[in-house]
């Protein structure tokens, strides 16, 4: 295939609205030369983001060949995004770990998977027995089968008896579950795609639609191209990609939005947008601690005029009062927000302000109104948030806390209820904390890079040499399997089977196309070894994943997740369902709290039946900056995030030529007035440094930035920006605040 340039790239795609989305079928003439061939095609999800695009896996003498768009599935209608396109080059990189690696004399070599488990499971058993459960963890991912964490935490909380399991999502949703176990009761959003097609105006707040979610940005710029009078409002300290749609943007401070929701939810009030029905009906108002009413509520946001707001959030007052007109004008409004908003020591609080403009306008639970959490990883909804992988969690939304949940897990996975602790175990920070201090002894680490993203680096890296590190991955090296002791060699995408749960509460089946290179095993067989190997046997009967699966659907059974409707002889049919979906004849349900939402009882417009009298929570939250202010000595606020074409650590884009030419190494966006004040040109190298460490990288001189403000995107090992973010965390979510810090940069 004929390798293109980012421009030539950019050209080729520029028929559709948003350069950064592709249908395969938009490049005339390419897809004889790509498909020419290939014999059979494989219903299948891409691996990479939330978005959750259905694809067909080509496959020709045992070997992935091609990828195209699933037209058929209802969440991109056949279009990818380019990083989708090179899917089936990642697999046959020539960085693919092949047999397993255990660490003798400092080095690691290669061993066979008996020496390497045996190890393992020695190592894992003499530490509990010495140290008890608690001394032991595992930490997995949003990107990893519901299957894979289902084990996992059968294994962790139900057998070892230690609630030490958690995953990368708690560095990216857990700010929005908290919002939304806050304001609505449940997790994950009311709404679906489809209300996109029917919205007025969108507020893409903290979040670059355009390269991080191409193909819903694809879907939000085609309805605008249709309906010219949509409007998008932006949120966010940064011009990006996603600009090319906007109406308006408010180019805020970093950390300091929150007043702008307040003044939005002041002037929709004061403005006669408020559905007073609505908020009679179906709103409670909260200060966080106690309840109040709809008049304190209003004398809370009374200081929150356009003029004050403006004074601390860096946009200008009729900025404010033109978003606040647009979003109460629209007969329809959604809200998009990614990590502009959740990673933040203010997190779950920004998240609530959100949903109050929703609450407040009555602009939810009806076609083309939501407030929608954009999710980052393919499974974070499915396998972390639904699936319980977190440490305070159960599967089927269920918490540790509670005893009646521990029961009935406890029941399905054929253990006493005792032997789960009720008590959550350490979160994501506090576990590598744990390994960092020694507290933590033995790790298993899941389909995540920690020693590349986790923040503040220079504090945590250590521990992870220092303890026993057992990494499955599918690649080597990265910069994690560098520090481990064993590394299990892992089948990745299309080399098993499993179920990713994307955005919009749907499950898609993913499917096995060709068998795993070299020694690679399933990450759920490789957990299983460890389990026959400490005696829990018989609690893992799963001949593979799709038993594991059906044991795991019996736990959601009658909850508000529930999945019942949904084995794989149906999943493997249809392009994935939507939960509530409780039997097989159910179709699923595109909008939550509303009629056709089989948990709907209520009469009237709309239940939110997750909260005890059914109505959500409009909060009145103080404003709260980041954790690290700007000073004389560091003056810049440094924001760190993504690129289209890169996903995260690199180990699977960077192996695309394709993508790594069109952006092959780090660079910082940097403000041309700031550059010139500093005497820094565009392609200068440059340092940017922190309290805690520095990093160096290429300067790219840019109006894009607000002054002031640094951006970088985090993907390069070679240039690790991570040494140099601060892990503060939101006090509720326990989420680093990666998007703000106090830094300064020099020529380097
Ligand atoms: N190409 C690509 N796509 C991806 C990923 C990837 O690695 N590569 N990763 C996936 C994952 S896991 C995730 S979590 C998502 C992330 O998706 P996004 O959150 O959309 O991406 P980011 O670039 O991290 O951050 C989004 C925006 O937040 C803005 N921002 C920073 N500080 C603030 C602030 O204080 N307030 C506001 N309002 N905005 C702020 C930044 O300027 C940035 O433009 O992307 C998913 N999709
Ligand atoms: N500075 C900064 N840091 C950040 C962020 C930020 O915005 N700024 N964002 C944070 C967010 S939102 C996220 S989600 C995290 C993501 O951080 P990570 O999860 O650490 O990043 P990935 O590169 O996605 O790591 C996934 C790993 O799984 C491996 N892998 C692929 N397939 C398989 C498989 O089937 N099985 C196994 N066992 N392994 C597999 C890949 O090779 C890769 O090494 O980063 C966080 N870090
Ligand atoms: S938008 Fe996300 S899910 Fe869709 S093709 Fe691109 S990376 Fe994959
Ligand atoms: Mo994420």
């Amino acid at each position: 295939m004929k390798s293109l340039s980012r421009r030539e790239f950019i050209k080729a795609t520029a028929a559709s609205t948003a350069a950064a989305a592709i249908g395969v079928s938009l490049i005339p003439g390419m897809e004889k030369s790509v498909f020419a061939g290939t014999t059979t095609w494989h219903k299948s999800v891409c691996r990479y983001c939330g978005v959750g695009c259905g694809v067909m896996v080509g496959v020709k003498d045992k070997k992935i060949v091609a990828v195209k768009g699933d037209k058929e599935c209802p969440t991109n209608f056949g279009l990818l995004c380019v990083k989708a396109f090179y899917l089936n080059r990642i697999n046959y990189a020539k960085t693919r770990l092949l047999h397993p690696l255990v660490r003798k004399n400092g080095k690691l070599q290669k061993a066979s998977w008996d020496e390497a488990m045996d190890l393992v499971a020695k190592k894992f058993k003499k530490t509990i027995d010495e140290n008890g459960p608690d001394s032991v963890a595992f930490y997995g991912s949003g990107q990893a089968y519901t299957e894979e964490t289902y084990i996992a935490n059968k294994l962790f909380k139900g057998c070892f008896g230690t609630n030490n399991v958690e995953g990368n999502p708690r560095l990216c949703m857990a700010s929005a579950v908290g919002g939304y176990l806050t304001t609505f009761g449940g997790d994950e959003p009311g709404g679906s795609y489809t209300d996109i097609d029917k919205c007025d105006c969108f507020v893409l707040i903290g979040s670059n639609t355009a390269e991080a979610h191409p193909v819903v940005f694809e879907r939000i710029a085609k309805r605008k191209a249709k309906n010219p009078n949509v409007k998008i409002i932006i949120i966010d300290p940064r011009k990006t990609p996603t600009n090319k749609i906007a109406d308006l943007h408010l180019k805020c401070i970093p950390g300091y939005d929150l007043p702008i929701l307040h003044a939005m939810a002041r002037l929709l009030i004061k403005e006669g947008y408020a559905d007073e029905d609505f908020i009679k009906n179906h709103v409670a108002f909260s200060d966080g601690k106690n309840p109040m009413n709809y008049e304190q509520f209003k004398q809370f946001i009374e200081e929150f005029t356009p003029e004050n707001a403006a004074k601390t959030c860096g946009v200008t007052p009729s900025e404010i009062v033109e978003a606040a007109k647009l979003f109460g004008q629209a007969k329809t409004a959604m809200s998009m927000w990614t990590m502009g908003i959740n990673q933040r020591i203010a997190g779950v609080w920004a998240n609530n302000l959100i949903h109050n403009l929703h609450l407040l306008t009555g602009k939810i639970g009806v076609p083309g109104s939501d407030s929608f959490s954009l999710t980052g990883q393919p499974n974070a909804c499915g396998g972390v948030r639904e699936g319980g992988g977190l440490c305070h969690l159960l599967p089927g939304h269920r918490s540790v806390k509670k005893p009646a949940h521990r029961e009935a897990v406890a029941k399905i996975w054929g253990i006493s209820p005792d032997k789960i602790q009720p008590k959550p175990g350490l979160h994501t920070m506090a576990m590598f904390d744990g390994l960092a201090k020694g507290n933590v002894k033995c790790i298993w680490i899941c389909t995540t890079n920690p020693a590349q993203s986790l923040p503040n680096l220079n504090k945590y890296l250590k521990g992870m040499e220092e303890q026993f590190m057992v990494v499955a991955e599918a690649y080597h090296p990265t910069m994690t399997t560098e520090l481990a002791d064993v590394v299990l060699p892992v089948a990745m995408w299309s080399e098993k089977e499993g179920v990713y749960g994307c955005t919009e509460r749907r499950s898609q089946h993913l499917a096995k196309c060709v068998d795993p290179p070299g020694e690679a095993k399933w990450d759920g067989e490789a957990l299983m070894m460890l389990a026959r190997r400490l005696g829990y046997g018989d609690k893992f009967p799963f001949k593979g994943p799709e038993d594991t699966w059906n044991e795991y659907l019996t736990l959601t059974k009658g909850t508000d997740m529930d999945l019942t409707g949904m084995p794989y002889s149906r999943l493997k049919k249809v392009r994935g369902l939507q939960w509530p979906c409780p039997s097989e004849d159910h179709p699923g349900t595109e909008k939550r709290f509303v009629k056709g939402d089989p948990l709907f009882k209520g009469e009237g417009k709309i239940n939110f039946y997750k909260k005890p009298n059914g109505r959500a929570i409009v909060f009145a939250r103080p404003p709260k900056g980041p954790e690290e202010p700007t000073d004389a000595q560091y003056p810049f606020a440094l924001t760190t995030g993504r690129i289209l074409e890169h996903w995260h650590t690199g180990t699977m884009t960077m192996t695309v030529p394709e993508l790594n030419r069109a952006v092959p190494k780090a660079y910082v966006e940097i403000h041309p007035d700031d550059a010139k004040r500093l005497g820094i040109a565009n392609k200068d190298m440059v340092e940017i440094f922190s309290r805690r460490g520095k990093a160096q990288m290429e300067a790219r001189v840019i109006d894009r930035p607000r002054k002031g403000t640094l951006f970088v995107p985090w993907h390069w090992r070679e240039a690790l920006i991570n040494l140099v973010t601060t892990d503060a965390i939101d006090p509720g979510s326990k989420e680093p605040e990666y998007k703000v810090c106090a830094a300064n940069l020099k020529k380097a």
